[in-house]
Order: C-alpha cells, then sequence, then structure tokens
C-alpha cells in the first residue's frame, strides 16, 4: 500500500529498552567496523530513508537491483545498498550468524543476521549501474579499490542512531520531517537535492519549481559523502544558511540528508526520487546532469545531460513522485533576470560562469560577480579558498644522494622566510630519519612508510596553509604519486626533480656514503644497489652540475610564481 505523505514510515530500530539489552549482548558478537559510507547507509537504513529495504541486500536482491533496477519481489530500486567487507573478516562470517556494526569510534548501531555472503562480479556492477567499469567514475573506482572483496546481506536491527556532532538542528530522520509536513498542513512539497553552494541560479531554479507546481519548498542537500574534491559539508552549509532567509519562510525549509552519493546519474536520480519519497515529499527536481560525476577516461562525459530526466519520468508513477524538469539556467543582461537556457529571448546577451571558472576565480582571488550568486555565500567560499598566494603548498624535491635535495631546499626556505607571510617548515630526509623514522632502514617497504609519513605531515601543513618543504631521496613513483594525491586535497604540490647525474654525485660523495656502498659497506644504496626512478613530468626539473645553489633555489622561486602560489 503506498504511504500518503503524511503517514510515519517504518523504521528498522527497537524500543530504547531492548536497545539496551541488546547492546549489552551485542558485545559477545563478531564485530565489523563500519566505514564511512556504511554508516551513511546503515543510517538511511535504520530511519526509512531507503524504505522498503529492511537491511543490506542479499545476493537474489543485489542481482535483481544490478541487472533491472528490481528486488527480488519485483519493487523498483536501482542502487545496490551492500555491506562490503574483507576477505580476512568474511572468512570468520557464516549465514545464519550475527554480527555487531560498529561506528568509527567502536559504537555498536546495529546488529545484521548474515543471511548471503557471496563474492560479487564487481566489474558486472560497474558496467550495468553506473554505465561503464572506468575508474574515473568516482564510485567504480571506489567499488575497485575500497570497497571490500566480500558483500555480506540480511536484516538489520536497528539499536541507536550514528552520533552527528555538526549540524545536529538540522538533520532530520524521514519521520520528523513527514510530522514538520504534517504539523504545517504542507501537502504538496517540492525538493531540491544538491551537494553544491547554492547560488543565484539555483535559488531562481528552485523559486519557479515551486511556483510551477505550486508547492511548498524543501531544500534538501547532502552532506553524506559527495564527489571527491567537492566543496566540504561545514562550508556548504554555512552557505545554505546565508541564503535560506532570502526564501520566504513560510513556505521553504531546509534538511540536511546524510546521504553518501554515488554519483550515478540516471539511476541515482531514481534512487533520489524514492529517498525523497520516503521523507514524504511529492515533488522532485532534476537538472542538467543530475548526480554526474564528470568526464570519464576519454575526457566525454558519462551521461548524457538529460539522461537522468528520461529515466526518471520512464519511473515517475512508479518512485510516486513527479518530477519537476528543469533546463541549464542562465542570466540574461539584457533583462537582469534568470531563465532556463531552452527559453532565452532572442537576440540577448547570455552570462553564466561554470563551475571550473568559478573555481578559478576563486583560487585566483578574482571578483565574483552579484548576478552570479550572494556576497555572503561569495565570502564563506573566499574564507575556505583564499586566493593562491594565501593558501598552503608542498614543494616536493626527490634525486639522489648528494644531489643537492637538501642545500637547494634549505636556500629555498631562507628566501621564502624573508618575503613573509605564511610559515614554513623543512622536512629534510637525514632530519626526519633522525625524528619521525628512525626505526626504519632502506628495503622499500621502509622508504615508502618513510614517505608516506612524509607526506602525511606536508599535507597538514598545506590543510593549515603553510609550506612544507620536503627533501628526501623518494625513490618510487607510485609512493610520490599518493604523497601528491594525499598533499593536492588541500593545496598546491610542485615537484622538483633535482636530477644531478650519479656520476657527478659520487664525484662529490660529500658523506662518503658512495665509496662505502661501492665497497659493499652500504646495502640499498640508491644508484648503486637500489633503484631510483626518475619523475616523469615533475613541475620542475634541476641538474645542479655547474649551477650554484642560489639560482637552483631561485629557479623555484620563479616556478611559485609562475604558478601564482606566491607573489613577487
Ligand atoms: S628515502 O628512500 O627517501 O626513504 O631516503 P631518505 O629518507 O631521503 O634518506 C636518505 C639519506 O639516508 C642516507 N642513507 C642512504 N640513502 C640511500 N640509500 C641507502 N642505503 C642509505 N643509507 C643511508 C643518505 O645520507 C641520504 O641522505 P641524502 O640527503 O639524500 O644524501
Amino acid at each position: 500500500m503506498a504511504l500518503s505523505n503524511h503517514a510515519p514510515i517504518p523504521e528498522l530500530y527497537v524500543s530504547n529498552e531492548s536497545a539496551q539489552k541488546l547492546k549489552v549482548e551485542a558485545g559477545g558478537l563478531p564485530s565489523w567496523d563500519l566505514t564511512q559510507r556504511q554508516v551513511c547507509d546503515l543510517e538511511l537504513l535504520m530511519n526509512g530513508g531507503f524504505n522498503p529495504l529492511k537491511g543490506f541486500l542479499s545476493e537474489e536482491d543485489y542481482n535483481g537491483v544490478v541487472e533491472n533496477m528490481r528486488l527480488a519481489d519485483g519493487t523498483l530500486w536501482p542502487m545496490p545498498i551492500t555491506l562490503d567487507v574483507n576477505e580476512g573478516f568474511a572468512e570468520k562470517i557464516e549465514p545464519g550468524q550475527d554480527i555487531a556494526l560498529r561506528d568509527a569510534e567502536g559504537v555498536i548501531l546495529a546488529i545484521l543476521s548474515v543471511t548471503d555472503k557471496w563474492v560479487p562480479n564487481k566489474s558486472n556492477e560497474a558496467a550495468k549501474v553506473f554505465g561503464a567499469d572506468d575508474l574515473a567514475h568516482p564510485a567504480v573506482n571506489y567499488l575497485h579499490n575500497t570497497a571490500g572483496k566480500v558483500y555480506l546481506g540480511g536484516p538489520i536491527t536497528g539499536i541507536q542512531q550514528p552520533v552527528h556532532y555538526d549540524f545536529k538542528a538540522r538533520r532530520n530522520t524521514p519521520n520528523e520531517l513527514r510530522a514538520y509536513f504534517r504539523k504545517l498542513g504542507w501537502q504538496k512539497i517540492v525538493a531540491f537535492q544538491t551537494r553544491n553552494p547554492l547560488h543565484r541560479a539555483h535559488q531562481e531554479l528552485t523559486f519557479r519549481a515551486a511556483r510551477e507546481a505550486q508547492a511548498n519548498l524543501l531544500i534538501h542537500p547532502t552532506v553524506g559523502m559527495t564527489k571527491p574534491g567537492d566543496v566540504d559539508h561545514f562550508t556548504r552549509v554555512r552557505c545554505y544558511e546565508a541564503v535560506i532567509d532570502k526564501y520566504p519562510q513560510s513556505t521553504t525549509t531546509m534538511s540536511l540528508l546524510g546521504l553518501a552519493m554515488r554519483m550515478g546519474g540516471p539511476r541515482e536520480a531514481v534512487w533520489h526520487g524514492l529517498i525523497r519519497k520516503n521523507h514524504g515529499v511529492t515533488h522532485f527536481i532534476v537538472g542538467r546532469d543530475h548526480a554526474g560525476p564528470g568526464k570519464n577516461s576519454q575526457g566525454q562525459d558519462f551521461y548524457g545531460p538529460y539522461d537522468a530526466q528520461d529515466l526518471f519520468k520512464k519511473y515517475e508513477a512508479e518512485i510516486g513522485v513527479t518530477m519537476v524538469d528543469f533546463k541549464h539556467m542562465v542570466y540574461v543582461q539584457e533583462k537582469a533576470q534568470y531563465f532556463p537556457a531552452n527559453e532565452i529571448p532572442e537576440g540577448s546577451t547570455v552570462l553564466d560562469i561554470s563551475g571550473t571558472e568559478l573555481r578559478r576565480r576563486l583560487r585566483e582571488g578574482l571578483d565574483i560577480p552579484e548576478w552570479f550568486s550572494f556576497p555572503e555565500v561569495v565570502a564563506q567560499l573566499r574564507k575556505t579558498s583564499p586566493a593562491r598566494d594565501k593558501q598552503g603548498f608542498t614543494v616536493f624535491f626527490t634525486g639522489l644522494s648528494g644531489s643537492g635535495k637538501s642545500t637547494i631546499a634549505n636556500a629555498l626556505m631562507v628566501k621564502l622566510m624573508e618575503m613573509g607571510g605564511r610559515p614554513v617548515t623543512l622536512l629534510d630526509g637525514d632530519v626526519v630519519r633522525k625524528h619521525l623514522s628512525s626505526e626504519l632502514g632502506f628495503s622499500k617497504e621502509h622508504r615508502d612508510i618513510n614517505i608516506k609519513r612524509i607526506g602525511y605531515v606536508a599535507s597538514e601543513i598545506t590543510k593549515n596553509g603553510g609550506i612544507a618543504l620536503c627533501a628526501p631521496i623518494a625513490p618510487y613513483t607510485a609512493t610520490r604519486r599518493a604523497v601528491r594525491e594525499m598533499i593536492e586535497a588541500y593545496g598546491a604540490f610542485i615537484e622538483v626533480h633535482v636530477a644531478t647525474s650519479i656520476e657527478e654525485c659520487e664525484k662529490r660523495d660529500r658523506k662518503g656514503l658512495y665509496k662505502l656502498a661501492r665497497e659493499g659497506k652500504i646495502k640499498e644504496f640508491t644508484g648503486i644497489s637500489d633503484p631510483y626512478e626518475a619523475p616523469e613530468k615533475p613541475e620542475l626539473r634541476i641538474d645542479t652540475t655547474g649551477t650554484d645553489v642560489d639560482a637552483c633555489a631561485h629557479e623555484v622561486i620563479l616556478k611559485l610564481e609562475a604558478m601564482g602560489l606566491i607573489k613577487a
């Protein structure tokens, strides 16, 4: 029976009393520490956001969902909600067993009664659910590189909600929203899903949608996991709060949804519709490229711009939510007003700023016009994306022992300190080995641990707006790439290959180590008895042969200037 948007929706929680008892009993069960994404999924399973699911999918339901978007009983459900675990854990678990599901702090949130255990065909899942087995898709990358190899399925007994310390008052369960709508007598509600800050085009679009549907408006942003590289949710919520009072209070409300998005385009739009239905919504806005993951490995869009609308429309009756479709909104200068892209008056001047252009303007501290966004929103965004010359960054020198890395890094440090403005930290190879990595040797495994420690410290410095200068040998390409990824989440990473030849390094032999290495008295010595994989495309390559240190450090300064990281 279809639920009215006011009636309560079934939850998977047990009563408070039973929860206390269960929690004690669950202490003795095998337990699984949930990943961040699994905590998001579990919360929506337990509070009815994923109704009619009663737990993590069984193998039969999973196959149906992957192959034709339906559970085994024929119910429409487009997204596999599975509990992925590693092989080591899976070996110890058999169907029929109960397991305790814990959050990152070890709190028991639920019990899973395992009915199914199987090894999924991930390539098939990627191709069917996301349209391509291509690692450029964030959910496909997650599936292959983060998710465990084995899936466990079965019903859930909910013990308690995951604890959120952030924006508590803005988070609502489906039943809380339903009760709110009931109290206010809202019959028609149009929801707007977003993972981005709201700019004027979004406001215009949501206004128009509410007007067209003659409905109240629910701004329903996702604050679980979104696309890697998105504006963090703390900043986004501050932006939403800055905009919400520009809406009429009597017909608009905002609530945060702790959903872990998959960026699955068309299938995701259908899923979003079902989730909103559970939250008591009657209409849902599906815009251009809804939940789009960006470009594939061939540089093309994964989905067509209106594929999501087409699929939603096809299943609209079954979803039980009316789609409000919207074309991309653009600003028409002469009218000083926003129009859907297909309704632009002839001969008018259209203004638009893409997401990429917005990020560039924020990075470079350039103007963001008022027709595009609200000054309060821009101010929040500028706080988290200061201009490039105010952001943290890391200069990572790599090269053979004695190539001149430390010497150039020291000279560079002095020059940057002379300029002032940001704190500078030098993580020199030798110094790190003394203070951070004193127990490590020079095997590949130990070198990798050493470099990842340096990368972690440098990423923290970069995140907090400082400059990290690193000068280890760092002989392995893959490890350097991992460090780059850690740092680029927060700021620029400049790899400088100090490409002084092995002959020159050995000739200098400032520490006498090459001689000992040749005599076999030092084992695994880089360049002599251990490999060095030279970077193929570093931001800068310097050969110190015949060039003085000052000139080398100056080359780095010029590079930093060209990248906008320092101002002359
Ligand atoms: S690594 O590979 O990045 O972890 O190495 P790193 O931490 O930079 O340490 C290199 C310094 O340790 C000294 N040393 C050796 N280097 C290479 N191979 C072997 N087996 C070795 N044993 C000791 C050497 O002095 C390096 O210092 P630099 O400043 O590079 O000359």
